[in-house]
Protein backbone atom coordinates (compact mmCIF):
# COMPACT_ATOMS: atom_id res chain seq x y z
CA UNK A 1 0.00 0.00 0.00
CA UNK A 2 1.31 3.45 -0.95
CA UNK A 3 1.31 5.86 1.97
CA UNK A 4 0.16 8.11 -0.61
CA UNK A 5 -2.89 6.63 -1.37
CA UNK A 6 -3.86 4.89 2.17
CA UNK A 7 -6.80 6.48 4.24
CA UNK A 8 -4.18 7.27 7.51
CA UNK A 9 -5.78 10.50 9.45
CA UNK A 10 -3.12 10.44 12.08
CA UNK A 11 -3.36 12.57 15.23
CA UNK A 12 -0.01 15.52 16.06
CA UNK A 13 -1.47 16.17 19.24
CA UNK A 14 -2.69 13.95 22.65
CA UNK A 15 -6.54 13.89 22.24
CA UNK A 16 -7.54 15.17 25.60
CA UNK A 17 -10.44 12.25 26.06
CA UNK A 18 -8.06 9.84 26.00
CA UNK A 19 -6.66 8.58 30.22
CA UNK A 20 -4.41 5.57 28.88
CA UNK A 21 -2.01 5.05 26.20
CA UNK A 22 -3.31 2.35 23.90
CA UNK A 23 -7.10 4.82 23.60
CA UNK A 24 -4.42 7.85 23.03
CA UNK A 25 -2.34 5.92 20.43
CA UNK A 26 -5.08 4.05 18.25
CA UNK A 27 -6.31 7.79 17.83
CA UNK A 28 -3.27 9.55 16.91
CA UNK A 29 -2.09 6.23 14.53
CA UNK A 30 -5.23 6.29 12.72
CA UNK A 31 -7.10 2.87 13.91
CA UNK A 32 -9.94 4.27 15.17
CA UNK A 33 -12.63 7.56 15.42
CA UNK A 34 -15.56 7.60 17.99
CA UNK A 35 -18.64 7.42 16.79
CA UNK A 36 -20.63 7.48 20.36
CA UNK A 37 -19.93 6.66 23.65
CA UNK A 38 -18.01 3.28 23.93
CA UNK A 39 -18.56 3.09 19.23
CA UNK A 40 -15.73 3.37 17.65
CA UNK A 41 -15.66 3.11 13.47
CA UNK A 42 -12.35 0.98 12.70
CA UNK A 43 -10.38 3.00 9.89
CA UNK A 44 -8.12 0.53 7.62
CA UNK A 45 -4.76 0.82 10.14
CA UNK A 46 -7.34 -0.59 13.22
CA UNK A 47 -9.23 -3.18 11.02
CA UNK A 48 -6.17 -4.60 9.75
CA UNK A 49 -5.14 -5.35 13.17
CA UNK A 50 -8.70 -6.51 14.06
CA UNK A 51 -8.33 -8.74 11.37
CA UNK A 52 -5.19 -10.23 12.32
CA UNK A 53 -6.14 -10.60 15.69
CA UNK A 54 -9.45 -12.56 14.45
CA UNK A 55 -7.38 -14.66 12.01
CA UNK A 56 -5.41 -15.98 15.05
CA UNK A 57 -8.35 -16.34 17.09
CA UNK A 58 -9.92 -18.31 14.31
CA UNK A 59 -6.93 -20.71 13.86
CA UNK A 60 -6.64 -21.59 16.96
CA UNK A 61 -10.27 -22.35 17.50
CA UNK A 62 -10.28 -24.35 14.26
CA UNK A 63 -7.86 -26.26 15.94
CA UNK A 64 -9.32 -27.32 18.69
CA UNK A 65 -12.20 -28.53 16.54
CA UNK A 66 -15.05 -25.77 17.06
CA UNK A 67 -16.61 -25.09 14.24
CA UNK A 68 -17.34 -21.46 12.92
CA UNK A 69 -20.67 -20.34 12.53
CA UNK A 70 -22.58 -17.11 12.37
CA UNK A 71 -25.46 -15.96 14.26
CA UNK A 72 -27.06 -12.65 14.05
CA UNK A 73 -26.58 -9.51 15.94
CA UNK A 74 -30.34 -9.38 16.87
CA UNK A 75 -32.28 -11.52 18.97
CA UNK A 76 -35.68 -12.36 20.00
CA UNK A 77 -36.88 -10.97 23.10
CA UNK A 78 -38.61 -13.97 23.24
CA UNK A 79 -35.72 -16.55 23.92
CA UNK A 80 -34.46 -14.58 26.89
CA UNK A 81 -37.86 -14.93 28.30
CA UNK A 82 -37.54 -18.68 28.01
CA UNK A 83 -34.18 -19.12 29.71
CA UNK A 84 -35.52 -16.34 32.55
CA UNK A 85 -32.62 -13.99 31.32
CA UNK A 86 -34.73 -11.06 29.66
CA UNK A 87 -35.51 -9.62 32.86
CA UNK A 88 -31.93 -10.38 34.62
CA UNK A 89 -29.65 -8.81 32.04
CA UNK A 90 -31.10 -5.09 33.06
CA UNK A 91 -30.51 -2.25 32.15
CA UNK A 92 -26.78 -3.52 30.23
CA UNK A 93 -29.10 -5.18 27.57
CA UNK A 94 -30.06 -2.98 24.67
CA UNK A 95 -33.60 -3.09 23.56
CA UNK A 96 -35.45 -2.82 20.56
CA UNK A 97 -39.14 -2.96 19.43
CA UNK A 98 -39.78 -3.71 15.84
CA UNK A 99 -42.55 -2.17 13.79
CA UNK A 100 -44.91 -5.19 14.83
CA UNK A 101 -44.17 -4.13 18.69
CA UNK A 102 -41.96 -7.60 18.65
CA UNK A 103 -39.46 -7.41 21.29
CA UNK A 104 -36.00 -7.87 20.12
CA UNK A 105 -32.55 -7.05 21.41
CA UNK A 106 -29.02 -6.12 20.44
CA UNK A 107 -27.36 -9.51 21.53
CA UNK A 108 -24.96 -8.84 24.63
CA UNK A 109 -23.96 -12.86 24.38
CA UNK A 110 -25.30 -16.00 22.47
CA UNK A 111 -26.28 -18.42 25.18
CA UNK A 112 -29.85 -18.70 23.92
CA UNK A 113 -29.15 -18.87 20.65
CA UNK A 114 -27.11 -20.85 20.11
CA UNK A 115 -29.16 -23.15 22.30
CA UNK A 116 -31.72 -22.82 20.34
CA UNK A 117 -30.04 -23.85 17.23
CA UNK A 118 -28.88 -26.87 19.33
CA UNK A 119 -32.56 -27.92 20.19
CA UNK A 120 -33.72 -27.63 16.72
CA UNK A 121 -31.44 -30.46 15.36
CA UNK A 122 -29.40 -32.58 17.29
CA UNK A 123 -31.49 -35.34 19.25
CA UNK A 124 -28.87 -37.73 20.06
CA UNK A 125 -25.43 -38.71 22.13
CA UNK A 126 -24.29 -39.46 18.71
CA UNK A 127 -23.93 -36.19 17.45
CA UNK A 128 -21.96 -35.28 20.49
CA UNK A 129 -19.18 -33.64 21.29
CA UNK A 130 -19.89 -30.42 19.19
CA UNK A 131 -18.39 -27.15 19.88
CA UNK A 132 -19.56 -24.12 17.46
CA UNK A 133 -18.16 -20.38 17.83
CA UNK A 134 -18.58 -17.25 15.82
CA UNK A 135 -16.99 -14.35 16.05
CA UNK A 136 -19.93 -11.34 15.89
CA UNK A 137 -19.89 -7.91 17.55
CA UNK A 138 -22.06 -7.78 20.74
CA UNK A 139 -23.30 -4.51 22.63
CA UNK A 140 -23.76 -4.35 26.14
CA UNK A 141 -24.99 -0.61 27.28
CA UNK A 142 -21.95 -0.17 30.13
CA UNK A 143 -22.25 2.18 32.46
CA UNK A 144 -19.11 3.89 31.90
CA UNK A 145 -17.78 2.85 28.66
CA UNK A 146 -13.86 3.80 28.88
CA UNK A 147 -10.52 3.18 27.93
CA UNK A 148 -11.79 3.59 24.44
CA UNK A 149 -11.88 0.19 22.74
CA UNK A 150 -11.37 -1.58 26.24
CA UNK A 151 -14.70 -0.86 27.18
CA UNK A 152 -16.57 -0.48 24.69
CA UNK A 153 -20.61 -0.39 24.30
CA UNK A 154 -20.18 -2.34 21.09
CA UNK A 155 -17.46 -4.90 20.97
CA UNK A 156 -16.20 -7.60 18.94
CA UNK A 157 -16.03 -11.13 20.89
CA UNK A 158 -15.16 -14.70 19.64
CA UNK A 159 -17.72 -16.73 21.64
CA UNK A 160 -17.29 -20.66 21.41
CA UNK A 161 -20.13 -22.96 22.78
CA UNK A 162 -19.88 -26.63 23.47
CA UNK A 163 -22.22 -29.62 24.16
CA UNK A 164 -21.53 -32.75 25.81
CA UNK A 165 -23.21 -35.38 27.22
CA UNK A 166 -21.91 -35.78 30.34
CA UNK A 167 -19.88 -33.80 32.66
CA UNK A 168 -16.93 -35.73 31.88
CA UNK A 169 -17.34 -35.17 28.19
CA UNK A 170 -17.91 -30.88 29.29
CA UNK A 171 -14.90 -30.64 31.26
CA UNK A 172 -12.81 -32.48 28.18
CA UNK A 173 -14.63 -29.96 26.21
CA UNK A 174 -13.65 -26.85 28.76
CA UNK A 175 -9.61 -28.47 28.93
CA UNK A 176 -9.51 -28.11 25.29
CA UNK A 177 -10.68 -24.54 24.67
CA UNK A 178 -8.09 -23.64 27.96
CA UNK A 179 -5.57 -25.16 25.66
CA UNK A 180 -6.58 -23.04 22.79
CA UNK A 181 -6.35 -19.74 24.91
CA UNK A 182 -2.95 -19.92 26.10
CA UNK A 183 -2.09 -20.91 22.30
CA UNK A 184 -4.07 -17.74 21.12
CA UNK A 185 -2.30 -15.45 23.66
CA UNK A 186 1.09 -16.25 23.38
CA UNK A 187 1.19 -16.76 19.54
CA UNK A 188 -0.01 -12.94 19.77
CA UNK A 189 3.29 -12.29 21.30
CA UNK A 190 2.09 -11.82 24.75
CA UNK A 191 1.88 -13.40 28.06
CA UNK A 192 -1.91 -14.04 29.38
CA UNK A 193 -2.73 -15.38 33.16
CA UNK A 194 -5.10 -17.80 33.48
CA UNK A 195 -7.10 -17.31 37.21
CA UNK A 196 -10.05 -18.54 38.85
CA UNK A 197 -12.94 -16.36 38.37
CA UNK A 198 -16.40 -16.29 39.44
CA UNK A 199 -19.31 -16.83 36.34
CA UNK A 200 -21.26 -13.46 37.03
CA UNK A 201 -24.12 -12.94 34.82
CA UNK A 202 -23.68 -16.03 32.55
CA UNK A 203 -23.96 -19.08 35.52
CA UNK A 204 -22.51 -22.11 36.34
CA UNK A 205 -20.02 -22.92 38.63
CA UNK A 206 -16.61 -23.30 37.02
CA UNK A 207 -14.95 -20.13 35.43
CA UNK A 208 -11.25 -18.89 34.30
CA UNK A 209 -10.69 -15.46 32.78
CA UNK A 210 -7.28 -14.51 30.79
CA UNK A 211 -5.58 -11.65 31.90
CA UNK A 212 -2.66 -9.93 29.85
CA UNK A 213 -0.90 -8.31 32.74
CA UNK A 214 -0.95 -4.52 32.57
CA UNK A 215 -1.11 -1.43 35.26
CA UNK A 216 -3.81 0.12 33.34
CA UNK A 217 -5.60 -3.00 33.77
CA UNK A 218 -9.31 -2.09 35.12
CA UNK A 219 -9.26 -6.08 37.18
CA UNK A 220 -6.93 -7.51 39.92
CA UNK A 221 -5.37 -10.40 39.92
CA UNK A 222 -3.17 -13.37 42.37
CA UNK A 223 -1.16 -16.24 41.23
CA UNK A 224 1.70 -18.15 42.22
CA UNK A 225 4.98 -16.30 40.87
CA UNK A 226 6.07 -19.97 39.36
CA UNK A 227 3.64 -18.85 36.38
CA UNK A 228 6.24 -16.02 35.44
CA UNK A 229 8.87 -19.22 34.48
CA UNK A 230 6.75 -19.84 31.52
CA UNK A 231 7.76 -18.86 28.45
CA UNK A 232 5.82 -17.73 25.45
CA UNK A 233 7.12 -20.33 23.52
CA UNK A 234 5.25 -22.98 25.88
CA UNK A 235 2.72 -21.30 26.02
CA UNK A 236 2.19 -21.06 22.38
CA UNK A 237 2.75 -25.02 22.36
CA UNK A 238 0.13 -25.83 24.97
CA UNK A 239 -1.50 -29.22 25.44
CA UNK A 240 -3.43 -30.94 27.79
CA UNK A 241 -0.52 -31.72 30.31
CA UNK A 242 0.61 -28.08 30.32
CA UNK A 243 -3.06 -27.19 31.30
CA UNK A 244 -3.25 -29.63 34.22
CA UNK A 245 0.32 -28.38 35.70
CA UNK A 246 -1.05 -24.49 35.60
CA UNK A 247 -4.19 -25.38 36.87
CA UNK A 248 -1.93 -26.90 39.73
CA UNK A 249 -0.53 -23.48 40.57
CA UNK A 250 -2.63 -20.92 42.33
CA UNK A 251 -4.60 -17.92 40.47
CA UNK A 252 -7.34 -15.81 41.38
CA UNK A 253 -9.56 -13.11 40.46
CA UNK A 254 -9.87 -10.63 43.11
CA UNK A 255 -13.61 -11.96 44.16
CA UNK A 256 -12.05 -15.14 44.51
CA UNK A 257 -8.74 -14.59 46.37
CA UNK A 258 -9.49 -14.76 50.22
CA UNK A 259 -5.86 -13.55 51.72
CA UNK A 260 -6.52 -15.74 54.98
CA UNK A 261 -6.63 -18.93 53.31
CA UNK A 262 -4.19 -17.87 50.34
CA UNK A 263 -1.90 -21.68 49.78
CA UNK A 264 1.00 -19.52 48.26
CA UNK A 265 3.81 -17.32 50.48
CA UNK A 266 3.40 -13.59 50.82
CA UNK A 267 6.82 -13.93 48.99
CA UNK A 268 5.99 -15.90 46.32
CA UNK A 269 2.33 -14.42 45.68
CA UNK A 270 2.50 -11.90 42.48
CA UNK A 271 -0.90 -9.55 42.81
CA UNK A 272 -0.82 -7.61 39.51
CA UNK A 273 -3.38 -5.43 37.36
CA UNK A 274 -5.01 -7.41 35.20
CA UNK A 275 -6.51 -6.71 31.21
CA UNK A 276 -9.41 -9.63 30.99
CA UNK A 277 -8.86 -10.84 27.33
CA UNK A 278 -10.78 -14.00 27.74
CA UNK A 279 -13.31 -15.88 29.83
CA UNK A 280 -14.29 -19.74 29.55
CA UNK A 281 -17.56 -20.87 31.47
CA UNK A 282 -18.80 -24.76 32.37
CA UNK A 283 -22.33 -24.44 33.35
CA UNK A 284 -23.45 -27.91 32.56
CA UNK A 285 -27.71 -27.55 32.37
CA UNK A 286 -28.11 -23.75 33.24
CA UNK A 287 -29.55 -23.36 29.78
CA UNK A 288 -30.24 -26.66 28.47
CA UNK A 289 -32.58 -27.25 31.50
CA UNK A 290 -35.13 -24.20 30.92
CA UNK A 291 -34.58 -24.64 27.11
CA UNK A 292 -35.38 -27.53 27.29
CA UNK A 293 -32.34 -28.65 24.55
CA UNK A 294 -31.98 -32.37 25.38
CA UNK A 295 -30.61 -35.29 23.80
CA UNK A 296 -31.74 -39.20 23.55
CA UNK A 297 -28.14 -41.07 25.61
CA UNK A 298 -26.97 -44.65 25.19
CA UNK A 299 -30.09 -45.72 27.30
CA UNK A 300 -32.48 -43.65 24.92
CA UNK A 301 -33.33 -41.46 27.91
CA UNK A 302 -33.81 -38.01 27.43
CA UNK A 303 -31.04 -35.81 28.88
CA UNK A 304 -30.53 -32.03 29.12
CA UNK A 305 -27.16 -31.35 26.91
CA UNK A 306 -23.78 -30.40 29.13
CA UNK A 307 -22.84 -26.99 28.30
CA UNK A 308 -20.16 -24.53 28.52
CA UNK A 309 -19.31 -20.91 26.75
CA UNK A 310 -16.02 -19.31 26.10
CA UNK A 311 -15.61 -15.71 25.01
CA UNK A 312 -12.20 -13.77 23.88
CA UNK A 313 -12.45 -9.81 23.49
CA UNK A 314 -11.18 -9.63 20.14
CA UNK A 315 -11.50 -5.75 20.03
CA UNK A 316 -10.55 -5.30 23.43
CA UNK A 317 -7.12 -7.01 22.58
CA UNK A 318 -6.11 -4.98 20.19
CA UNK A 319 -6.17 -2.20 22.42
CA UNK A 320 -4.74 -4.64 25.52
CA UNK A 321 -1.83 -5.29 22.98
CA UNK A 322 -0.41 -1.72 22.61
CA UNK A 323 -1.17 -1.49 26.61
CA UNK A 324 2.04 -3.92 26.75
CA UNK A 325 3.98 -3.19 24.01
CA UNK A 326 4.16 0.59 22.86
CA UNK A 327 7.15 3.53 24.00
CA UNK A 328 6.73 7.02 24.31
CA UNK A 329 7.26 7.64 20.68
CA UNK A 330 4.17 4.89 19.90
CA UNK A 331 3.71 1.25 18.87
CA UNK A 332 5.35 -1.30 19.10
CA UNK A 333 3.18 -4.41 17.18
CA UNK A 334 4.32 -7.49 17.72
CA UNK A 335 5.03 -9.45 14.20
CA UNK A 336 1.84 -12.06 14.37
CA UNK A 337 -0.58 -8.62 14.40
CA UNK A 338 0.98 -6.15 13.04
CA UNK A 339 -1.15 -4.50 10.31
CA UNK A 340 1.85 -4.29 7.87
CA UNK A 341 5.10 -5.95 8.07
CA UNK A 342 7.14 -3.00 7.25
CA UNK A 343 7.17 0.88 6.87
CA UNK A 344 9.61 1.45 3.35
CA UNK A 345 10.40 4.89 3.85
CA UNK A 346 11.69 6.87 0.69
CA UNK A 347 13.26 10.41 2.08
CA UNK A 348 14.03 11.82 -1.21
CA UNK A 349 10.74 10.76 -3.40
CA UNK A 350 12.02 13.48 -5.93
CA UNK A 351 15.17 11.72 -6.76
CA UNK A 352 14.62 9.55 -9.46
CA UNK A 353 17.43 7.30 -8.27
CA UNK A 354 15.89 7.11 -4.80
CA UNK A 355 12.53 6.67 -6.19
CA UNK A 356 13.39 3.72 -8.63
CA UNK A 357 15.45 1.80 -5.59
CA UNK A 358 12.31 2.15 -3.56
CA UNK A 359 9.73 1.06 -5.92
CA UNK A 360 12.25 -1.98 -7.26
CA UNK A 361 12.23 -2.67 -3.35
CA UNK A 362 8.44 -2.42 -2.82
CA UNK A 363 7.67 -4.52 -5.48
CA UNK A 364 10.14 -7.17 -3.98
CA UNK A 365 9.22 -7.16 -0.74
CA UNK A 366 5.57 -7.90 -1.88
CA UNK A 367 6.24 -10.84 -4.11
CA UNK A 368 7.95 -12.22 -0.69
CA UNK A 369 4.27 -12.11 1.13
CA UNK A 370 5.01 -9.22 3.03
CA UNK A 371 2.25 -6.32 3.69
CA UNK A 372 4.41 -3.18 3.16
CA UNK A 373 3.66 0.42 3.71
CA UNK A 374 5.11 2.25 1.29
CA UNK A 375 6.13 5.67 2.16
CA UNK A 376 6.37 7.39 -0.88
CA UNK A 377 4.96 10.86 -0.27
CA UNK A 378 6.81 14.22 -0.50
CA UNK A 379 7.60 14.83 3.25
CA UNK A 380 10.14 15.76 5.73
CA UNK A 381 11.84 12.76 6.76
CA UNK A 382 11.59 13.61 10.27
CA UNK A 383 7.69 13.57 9.44
CA UNK A 384 8.14 9.76 7.55
CA UNK A 385 9.84 8.71 10.96
CA UNK A 386 7.73 10.28 13.48
CA UNK A 387 4.86 8.57 11.56
CA UNK A 388 6.58 5.08 10.91
CA UNK A 389 7.38 4.83 14.83
CA UNK A 390 4.18 5.96 16.11
CA UNK A 391 2.13 3.17 13.90
CA UNK A 392 4.78 0.67 15.21
CA UNK A 393 5.09 -1.58 12.14
CA UNK A 394 7.95 -4.21 12.83
CA UNK A 395 10.54 -3.47 10.49
CA UNK A 396 11.43 0.04 9.08
CA UNK A 397 13.44 0.26 5.73
CA UNK A 398 14.92 3.79 5.11
CA UNK A 399 16.02 4.43 1.48
CA UNK A 400 18.05 7.45 0.89
CA UNK A 401 20.54 9.29 -1.92
CA UNK A 402 23.83 8.52 0.05
CA UNK A 403 22.59 4.81 0.60
CA UNK A 404 21.59 4.42 -2.75
CA UNK A 405 25.17 5.60 -4.08
CA UNK A 406 26.57 3.05 -1.88
CA UNK A 407 24.04 0.26 -3.21
CA UNK A 408 22.27 0.02 0.79
CA UNK A 409 19.20 0.72 2.75
CA UNK A 410 18.46 0.98 6.64
CA UNK A 411 16.89 -1.50 7.75
CA UNK A 412 15.71 -0.36 12.19
CA UNK A 413 13.82 -2.97 13.89
CA UNK A 414 10.65 -0.68 15.50
CA UNK A 415 10.72 -3.08 19.07
CA UNK A 416 14.69 -2.36 19.65
CA UNK A 417 15.17 0.93 17.70
CA UNK A 418 18.75 -1.25 16.20
CA UNK A 419 19.90 -0.34 13.09
CA UNK A 420 21.97 -1.88 10.22
CA UNK A 421 23.19 -0.66 6.96
CA UNK A 422 22.48 -3.46 4.55
CA UNK A 423 22.09 -4.41 1.02
CA UNK A 424 18.15 -4.40 -0.59
CA UNK A 425 18.19 -8.35 -0.99
CA UNK A 426 20.05 -8.35 2.98
CA UNK A 427 17.38 -6.71 4.03
CA UNK A 428 14.89 -8.59 1.91
CA UNK A 429 15.97 -11.70 3.67
CA UNK A 430 15.83 -10.06 7.04
CA UNK A 431 12.51 -8.84 7.26
CA UNK A 432 11.60 -12.01 5.80
CA UNK A 433 13.11 -14.07 8.58
CA UNK A 434 10.68 -13.06 11.00
C1 LIG B 1 -18.47 -16.37 27.09
C2 LIG B 1 -18.75 -16.34 25.62
C3 LIG B 1 -19.29 -14.15 27.95
O1 LIG B 1 -20.03 -13.30 27.51
N1 LIG B 1 -20.67 -15.76 26.81
C4 LIG B 1 -20.21 -16.11 25.50
C5 LIG B 1 -19.60 -15.63 27.74
N2 LIG B 1 -18.19 -13.88 28.64
S1 LIG B 1 -17.68 -12.42 29.05
O2 LIG B 1 -16.58 -12.61 29.95
O3 LIG B 1 -18.75 -11.63 29.53
O4 LIG B 1 -17.15 -11.74 27.76
C6 LIG B 1 -16.10 -12.35 27.01
C7 LIG B 1 -14.98 -11.38 26.76
O5 LIG B 1 -15.46 -10.26 26.04
C8 LIG B 1 -14.70 -9.11 26.37
N3 LIG B 1 -15.60 -8.01 26.80
C9 LIG B 1 -15.49 -6.74 26.36
N4 LIG B 1 -14.66 -6.16 25.48
C10 LIG B 1 -14.81 -4.84 25.25
N5 LIG B 1 -15.74 -4.07 25.83
C11 LIG B 1 -16.62 -4.61 26.71
N6 LIG B 1 -17.56 -3.85 27.25
C12 LIG B 1 -16.52 -6.01 27.01
N7 LIG B 1 -17.20 -6.86 27.82
C13 LIG B 1 -16.62 -8.07 27.66
C14 LIG B 1 -13.76 -9.50 27.50
O6 LIG B 1 -12.48 -9.75 26.96
C15 LIG B 1 -14.38 -10.78 28.02
O7 LIG B 1 -13.42 -11.65 28.58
Amino acid sequence: MRRSSFFLPTLRENPTEAQIVSHTLMLRAGMIRQSSAGIYSWLPMGHRVLKKIEQIVREEQDRAGAQELLMPTIQPGELWRESGRYDDYGKEMLRIVDRHDRELLYGPTNEEMITEIFRGSVRSYKDLPLNLYHIQWKFRDEIRPRFGVMRGREFLMKDAYSFDLDKDGARKSYLDMFVAYLRTFARMGVRAVPVRADSGAIGGDMSHEFHILADTGESEVYYDAAFDGYSLEQMANADLALVEELEGLYAAADEKHDPDNCPVESDQLQHRKGIEVGQIFYFGTYYSDPLAATVANQDGESVPVEMGSYGIGVSRLVGGLIEVSHDDKGIIWPDPVAPFNVALINIRPADDKCAAAADDLYIQLQNAGLDVLYDDREERPGVKFAEADLIGLPWQIIIGPRGVENGVVEVKRRATGETEELTPDAALNKVSAT
